[in-house]
């Protein structure tokens, strides 16, 4: 079993990358020391940046997760700026945004970043195509899970292993892990 340590303060995220990562042998520790983050339209920057700067610190191989909800009708936001508009304005303000709003596509990405110390990072991106919901659903998952559904589904309503085969999370892993395999 290899161990990679992975900066986040975010638990869900290391208990669906645990679930994801420890059937294809990669094991997940959970470091929160924090990280930089760049302001960037799109994720893989800030991903590669704040994973370089994390190997560094901890003088050991690391992995980052940036994830964001791109929502077309409005743009492209909250983008990379998910974390900070879900705590300031959460499910219920962007369902607000979205009212009466007929064009509801929206595509979850992922990008884990990898890096060894004085190496050059690595990125592995992952998404998934979906609609903002007419209303918030479900109680599993975190986050935006509720409002993001595929084929009429939110995250919220779907147990776990579902929502772990075809999120963006489990596309972008998959990638790292592959890389990982071939000797990496
Ligand atoms: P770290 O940066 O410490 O890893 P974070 O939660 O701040 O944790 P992001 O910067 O990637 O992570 O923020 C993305 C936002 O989108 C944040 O509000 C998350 O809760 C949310 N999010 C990320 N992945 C999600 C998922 O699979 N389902 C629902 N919401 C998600």
């Amino acid at each position: 079993m290899r161990n990679i340590v992975f900066v986040t303060g975010n638990p869900h995220k290391v208990k669906e990358a645990r679930e994801i990562l420890s059937p294809l042998g990669i094991a997940v520790e959970q470091n929160n020391c924090g990280y930089p983050e760049l302001q960037e339209d799109e994720l893989p920057p800030i991903a590669a940046f704040g994973v370089g700067w994390a190997a560094n610190k901890l003088e050991q191989e690391v992995m980052v997760d940036d994830s964001g909800l791109f929502i077309e009708a409005l743009n492209g936001f909250p983008g990379p700026y998910s974390a900070y508009v879900f705590d300031t304005l959460g499910n219920n303000r962007i369902l607000k945004l979205m009212d009466g709003e007929t064009e509801r596509r929206a595509i979850f990405k992922c990008v884990i970043g990898y890096c060894r110390p004085g190496e050059k990072a690595r990125v592995f991106a992952g998404e998934v195509a979906g609609e903002i919901a007419n209303g918030s659903r479900g109680s599993a998952g975190f986050g935006y899970d509720p409002i993001f559904e595929v084929n009429g589904v939110t995250f919220g309503e779907m147990g776990e292993d579902e929502k772990n085969r075809l999120s963006h999370r489990y596309r972008a892993l998959v990638k790292f892990a592959e890389w990982l395999k071939q000797g990496h």
